[in-house]
């Protein structure tokens, strides 16, 4: 899992109704929208939970550190989407237990392993990379306009490429997936939904729809893009290179945080 550098978020709290225009102007649906389709819930709950629930975000110092503005950054995604949060004054177990201690219903932490969002009242939490996956496949079954029957190319089967797939597949898309380290794909071999792809440069080409979920930069040059390409990329850095970014940019939803974040906020309710 590729760790963020303050570099990648410093702006993303000043930025976020920007990102949110740019959202509906890809997908037709803001990041509200987007993440109800991604976690099943209704509009109305989300609304409806955003009136008594209170979001903790808990700075964890483990390994390499605190990433500058990361917890703001989780905490500004969260408040735009209506939700009263706060970022504990300590960090680590004190953070936790201050986040109980003023009555956190959701407590977000992440080290250099896991980012997860604790559901304290239900006792369940939920992984970013499964909510980032969901929250870019609703991305892309919007741009898409419904990707019912429609071929769907994977890059990458890590954790946010394997969440993808299924929920790919609950959306009934005819999943395509390539990995540069073929053994990742021998989970799909008896799976009649999931082809995989050996060329990456044949199934760039060849398919249309797009979820880049690799932590490779750079592989996808402009030739290598179907013409009408539309491509969800959680993937940190993007795969595609500058200018095919530039050439594509209004069919493609990339960002270092905020539709994850989003998403883990409505699966975790
Ligand atoms: O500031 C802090 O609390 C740090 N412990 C946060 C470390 C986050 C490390 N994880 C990541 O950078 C990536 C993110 C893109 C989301 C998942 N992993």
């Amino acid at each position: 899992m590729t760790r963020l550098t303050t570099s990648d978020i410093h702006n993303l709290g000043s930025e976020i109704a920007n990102y949110n225009s740019d959202l509906i102007k890809k997908t037709g649906s803001d990041m509200r929208t987007l993440v109800c389709f991604a976690s099943g819930i209704s509009a109305e709950r989300f609304a409806e939970a955003s009136r008594d629930y209170a979001v903790a975000v808990v700075p964890i110092t483990s390994g390499q550190g605190l990433i500058g503005s990361f917890a703001e950054s989780v905490q500004s995604i969260i408040e735009f989407l209506g939700y009263t949060s706060f970022v504990t004054e300590h960090t680590d177990v004190a953070g936790i237990a201050e986040a109980v201690e003023r009555k956190a219903h959701l407590i977000f932490m992440a080290d250099d392993d896991r980012f997860i969002v604790f559901n304290v009242g239900q006792g369940f939490y939920v992984d970013n990379a499964q909510a980032t996956a969901r929250g870019y496949v609703a991305a892309l079954a919007h741009m898409a306009r419904g990707l019912s029957g429609e071929d769907v190319l994977v890059l990458g089967a890590g954790p946010v490429g394997q969440g993808a797939i299924s929920f790919l597949k609950e959306l009934g898309a005819q999943v395509k997936v390539f990995d540069i380290k073929q053994e990742k794909l021998a989970r799909y071999q008896n799976d009649s939904q999931v082809f995989t792809e050996l060329s990456l440069a044949e199934a760039l080409r060849k398919y249309k729809y797009i979820l880049d979920a690799t932590p490779a930069t750079d592989f996808i040059g402009l030739n290598d893009l179907h013409p009408e390409a539309v491509v969800a990329a959680p993937g940190i850095p993007l795969g595609l290179t500058a200018e095919a970014f530039a050439r594509n940019k209004d069919r493609i939803v990339h960002d270092p945080l905020q539709l994850g974040v989003a998403t883990m906020l409505a699966m975790a309710l």
